[in-house]
């Protein structure tokens, strides 16, 4: 049973100007296939016949390396492109509101603090908002850790990532990672967030 790459909610050149056609259209089919045909080949190898990234997660540490590298990157790549919409609300609905308000005082200083997290971002990763439980926080993974993987730092049910890998902006943005990130505040997809949120 080969996992595949799941099919974007919106045309390649749906999320202008703030994601340009070409990187979607790069990302989606080059960057993002690859990962999903990697791990369909390393679980192969690994003989994982039944194995899906979310199973693997949370025994990531027990598994061999390209295993774990490609259920990462598929996953968070998937979850990614959820997390954006081209027909974006302006905000979260009311419930979710209450709770960021609740763990950083407003949704301007969530923005601020998540923008701040993903921009200070070392190199390749992702940045994150997860819930914990009794409280969401704002996290960044390197390269292809999640918060669902029994290797990072901090665990919880992610709610909406981002990709800060460079292949996700450089065409557009170069090497201006927060332009691109105040681009994107634009398309976060609210509706798939909330749903997240109340799972
Ligand atoms: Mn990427």
């Amino acid at each position: 049973m080969n996992y595949t790459l799941p099919k974007l909610d919106f045309q390649y050149d749906a999320l202008e100007p703030y994601m340009d056609e070409a990187t979607v259209k790069i990302h989606h089919t080059k960057h993002h296939q690859k990962y999903v045909d990697n791990f369909n080949e390393a679980i192969k190898n690994a003989e994982l016949f039944d194995s899906t990234p979310e199973k693997i997660f949370p025994s990531i540490s027990q598994v061999p390396d390209a295993v774990a590298k490609n259920a990462g990157q598929a996953f968070n790549h998937s979850m990614f492109w959820k997390s954006l919409s081209p027909n974006a609300k302006k905000g979260p609905g009311e419930d979710l509101e209450k709770a960021i308000v609740r763990d950083f005082e407003s949704l301007n200083l969530f923005k601020d603090l998540f923008m701040s997290e993903a921009a200070a971002t070392f190199g390749s990763g992702w940045a994150w908002l997860i819930d914990t439980g009794n409280k969401l926080e704002i996290v960044s993974t390197s390269n292809h850790i999640n918060p669902l993987m029994d290797i990072a730092d901090e665990q919880g049910k992610p709610l909406f990532c981002i990709d800060v890998w460079e292949h996700a902006y450089y065409l557009k943005y170069q090497n201006k990672r927060p332009d691109y990130l105040e681009a994107i505040w634009n398309i976060l997809n609210w509706d798939e967030i909330e749903k997240q949120y109340s799972n």
